[in-house]
């Protein structure tokens, strides 16, 4: 153990750069890399640099080579799964190649993605453990090969090793250090500067199209909420996006947590996830959250038909849904509500749609086209997803991945984009952003938002 305490491993963490394809939200929202910080807590004790692609347009090979990184890990999302592939046989050409290991959401679900011979070994269940144990054995000069929660390879072949998904009561406190550092960084929507936390994994929900019901092992685990208040009392900044997919879930818990941040006087506006049917049917613990700083709610709606939410397995209905819009109206909570758009839709469900956004006051709307990702429920009736190793980057959740049943793919994208500009032109969404930003900010957002959007139609056109 002393050794493994004296040595330390020269390790460059890399989030890919995203593909020029892809359709980017970046002036609107831009996250502090949870992930990353995270990784650089449990390995203080080695010599860490941190790759942001998102942010940063370094060379990952290039830097490598200059820092002598003995390894090199990288997070992940489907999106940029070829870059990593790519990258990795690229810095295993180096004259002193370095380990490569991969991690993240894409891999904690469809690890076989990135089994290659570039790759010395790929975490998809407790990475963060996993990843500590496999540093310390090479340091060790010991052989990792059979670390929980890893797939190594062995004579060639990718073997995994199960494990159990991470234990939240156990997960070390996270250093928002690259926050600190740069808050003006990070942004969502006018919340800026804006910390993220993460509070629990995995989801509760069983949707039959979302990745996320898969993450966690399929299960739902939260943290102790003192660790929790703790964490948010050592965050300098007042806004904080709480990035769980359902932060409503637990009355109980969510009661303490208003409890401790009053009791505490924290004052902080935060930014959460949840579901439809909690905030129907706990429209008092709404109010004690709203009271303690819950400004903004983001809520899958999917659709507007009782019928489509039960097809996908959502647990909340239509009337949930319409209750969540007046209840969030009446306590003054800036709703994103997130609908999908299915390419099998005549014009008559767009109209649907147009019509629920027009008649319900929605401030802030999200749009994504019905996306088979690999390793969901949805996925097995598809089992042929298109060019993940080739073309990640298609999977933005806006791109067709097939021909729409019922118009051409561009008469969909034009829906797509008429839809986007609907609460946009609303009188109390524009009142909203001026109570925020300001007559001016007013001015900016619009020409930001109007270029993005022809960007998207771009993009959309080009790269189809
Ligand atoms: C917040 C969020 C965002 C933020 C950015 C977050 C960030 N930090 O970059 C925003 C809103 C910008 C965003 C954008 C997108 N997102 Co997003 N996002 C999320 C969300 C809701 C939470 C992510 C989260 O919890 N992060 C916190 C960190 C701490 O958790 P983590 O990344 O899982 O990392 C943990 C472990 O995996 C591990 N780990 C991570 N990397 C590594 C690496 C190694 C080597 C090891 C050992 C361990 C390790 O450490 C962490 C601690 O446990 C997830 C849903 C979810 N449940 O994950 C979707 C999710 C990750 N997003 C998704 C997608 C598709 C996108 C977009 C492509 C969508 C789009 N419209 O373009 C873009 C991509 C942009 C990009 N940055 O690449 C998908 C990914 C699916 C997949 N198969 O990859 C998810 C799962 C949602 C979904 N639709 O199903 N996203």
């Amino acid at each position: 153990m002393s050794s493994t305490k004296r040595k330390r491993l020269k390790i460059l963490v890399c989030k890919p750069r995203l593909a020029i394809q892809t359709i980017k939200l970046n002036r609107f929202i831009r996250c502090e890399p949870l992930e990353l910080e995270y990784l650089y807590t449990v390995l203080q004790h080695h010599d860490v640099y941190l790759l942001d692609g998102i942010v940063d347009r370094r060379n990952p090979v290039r830097l490598a080579s200059k820092l002598k990184s003995q390894v090199v890990l990288f997070t992940s999302l489907i999106t940029t799964v070829s870059d990593v592939l790519y990258t990795a046989s690229r810095l295993k050409n180096l004259s002193d190649p370095p380990k490569i290991f991969v991690g993240g959401p894409h891999a904690e679900v469809v690890p076989g993605d990135f089994f290659s011979k570039d790759i010395d070994g790929v975490f998809f269940a407790n990475q963060l453990e996993g990843i500590v144990s496999v540093l310390d054995r090479i340091i060790q000069e010991e052989p990792y090969s059979d670390v929980l929660g890893g797939a190594f390879p062995i004579n060639g072949k990718f073997v995994l090793n199960p494990s159990p998904p991470l234990d939240p009561v156990k997960l070390s406190r996270v250093r928002h250090f690259l926050l600190e550092q740069t808050p003006n960084r990070y942004r969502i929507i006018y919340y800026k500067p804006c910390a993220a936390i993460k509070t629990s994994f995995g989801c509760t929900g069983k949707c039959t199209f979302c990745f996320c019901t898969e993450m966690h092992g399929g299960t739902y685990g939260a943290r102790p909420i003192k660790d929790v208040v703790d964490e948010i009392e050592d965050i300098h900044v007042r806004n904080i996006f709480v990035l769980d997919d359902d932060f409503l879930y637990n009355r109980k818990r969510l009661l303490d947590f208003c409890e401790l941040i009053r009791k505490r006087k924290l004052e902080k506006e935060f930014i959460v996830i949840g579901n439809a049917e909690f905030v129907s049917r706990n429209p008092d613990v709404m109010k004690s959250l709203r009271e303690v700083g819950v400004k903004a709610l983001m809520v899958g709606f999917e659709f507007v038909t009782d019928t489509e939410l039960h097809a996908i397995n959502k647990n909340a209905s239509l009337h949930d849904n319409n209750r969540t819009i007046e209840i969030c109206r009446d306590l003054d909570i800036d709703l994103f509500a997130l609908f999908i758009i299915d390419p099998a839709w005549h014009h008559a469900d767009f109209r649907k749609l147009a019509r629920y956004l027009r008649d319900h006051y929605i401030p802030f709307a999200l749009f994504s086209t019905l996306t088979v990702f690999p390793g969901t429920k949805l996925a097995s009736l598809h089992p042929n997803p298109p060019g993940v190793k080739t073309k990640g980057w298609r999977y933005d959740l806006l791109r067709l991945h097939q021909k729409p049943t019922y118009m051409s793919r561009f008469l969909f994208y034009l829906w797509l984009f008429y839809l986007y500009m609907i609460p946009g032109k609303r009188f109390a969404t524009l009142q909203k952003y001026r109570q925020r930003y300001g007559v001016f900010g007013i001015v900016r957002h619009s020409f930001t938002s109007f270029y993005t959007g022809l960007e998207f139609l771009i993009k959309l056109l080009i790269w189809k």
